[in-house]
């Protein structure tokens, strides 16, 4: 028995990679055009449908690859909000010190992004609502970190992996399983249990739905644990639910009858989508999210030689169907951008987007942390118009 995963070792040293790039090298090697230089650009294709933008997510991983190697490499940051057919990455260098980590360089930007592009999509349709992360069991582990800092990163205001604040600084959130209600076998003693023995740094949020209609759950939650009751999760099974929104209104209308309107918050989960968090956004407080954002629309990207080095000049040169040229984002406000050819000045805007971060493989700016990306992430949420749910 193993774990079918790449360790980081065999990640570094482009194992990792599909056999036609271990092939193509040999061929370059045994007819001696391993100095051929290119510009490879890394760009998005058409955005998944109802999306207007991406988050272009993934690039620390993707720097920690390439560090060390004869390489320059010119990215946007973290975070940014990108477009369909919209570059995102420049790398320089000799194709033949590149070739192998297409495979894992296009993997990690992907699937960063298509995740942090998603949970960004939750955290705008919420807006001032919280947006909790509880998607790890949809993953395989190995992934478990690289999830949850792409799910926050997007603008969540919490993830649930218990490795955290070590990862990625950030405190995990999280509530109760049913399994704890279970094992007691009444949910006012799990309640109670949660309460005496947790740290007060934890809110009391009680989840409401195991055995019994959720409206006389959460009085009996209020009865319980009083003025330390933080909210209420409501994780209505399918088979259960009718219509969602009348429930938590009824329950609403209850805890008004009990003087505690706005005092008790309304967490919702179990399959929540964008849909959901439209529907519920103005009687929930909060919303737990997992599968949607585990398992996002693909984000595509593909990577492609755009200029090749001949006599010291970079000449513009692609396969047919690619715009030849490395380009250079210059933005002139959210969302709105100037896209120009390497070498070339905008018209219009003046932020260069397209920095340099690696110079012959050696680090040469200071990495954000996932803190300040996520605060960049939700500044252009904030700017970004209003999208619809999918
Ligand atoms: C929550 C809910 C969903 C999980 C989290 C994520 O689990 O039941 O299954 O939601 P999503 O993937 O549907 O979006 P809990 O209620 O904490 O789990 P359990 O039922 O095991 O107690």
């Amino acid at each position: 028995m193993r774990f079918y995963i790449a360790s980081e070792e065999d990640i570094l040293s482009g194992k990792i990679t599909d056999i036609y790039f271990i092939r193509t090298k040999k061929i370059i090697a045994a007819k001696h055009l391993e100095d051929v230089r290119v510009r490879m650009e890394i760009h998005t294709g058409s955005l998944p449908e109802k999306y207007s933008w991406a988050v272009y997510a993934g690039l620390e991983e993707a720097l920690k690859l390439l560090e060390g190697k004869p390489l320059n490499v010119y990215s946007l940051p973290e975070g940014t909000l990108i477009k369909d057919n919209f570059p995102v990455m420049v790398i320089e260098g000799r194709y033949y010190d590149i070739c192998e980590y297409e495979t894992p360089l296009l993997g990690i930007l992907r699937h960063y992004t298509s995740v942090t592009s998603r949970a960004a999509r939750f955290k705008k349709l919420a807006m001032d609502k919280v947006i909790l992360y509880f998607g790890l069991r949809g993953a395989h582990p190995a992934i478990a970190p690289m999830l949850d800092r792409a799910a926050y990163i997007g603008g969540l205001d919490g993830v649930s992996g218990a490795f955290n604040e070590e990862t990625i600084g950030v405190k995990p959130s999280g509530t109760m399983p049913h399994a704890l209600i279970l094992v007691f076998g009444d949910e006012v003693e799990a309640w109670k249990a949660y309460d005496e023995v947790l740290d007060k740094s934890v809110p009391r949020i009680a989840l409401i739905d195991t055995f019994n209609d959720e409206r006389f759950a959460a009085v009996k939650a209020v009865e319980a644990l009083g003025d330390k009751l933080y909210g209420i999760r409501l994780d209505t099974p399918r088979s259960r639910r009718g219509n969602m929104k009348a429930i938590i209104k009824e329950i609403l209308w209850t805890l008004k009858l009990m003087g505690k309107e706005g005092k008790v918050k309304i967490v919702v989960s179990g399959g929540v989508g964008e849909k959901a968090i439209a529907e519920l956004r103005d009687v929930a407080d909060a919303f737990g999210v997992g599968t949607a954002i585990t398992y996002p629309p693909s984000v595509d990207m593909s990577m492609d030689i755009v200029e090749i080095e001949r006599n010291g000049e970079w000449i513009p040169y692609s396969k047919r169907g690619k715009d030849p040229g490395a380009k250079k984002v210059f933005r002139c406000g959210t969302l709105d951008y100037e896209v120009v050819r390497f070498g070339t000045q905008p018209e219009r805007c003046h932020e260069d987007l397209m920095i340099k971060w690696l110079d012959n493989g050696r680090l040469v700016r200071e990495l954000p942390s996932p803190q300040e990306i996520r605060d960049y992430v939700l500044k252009q949420l904030r700017e970004a118009p209003d999208i619809e749910p999918r």
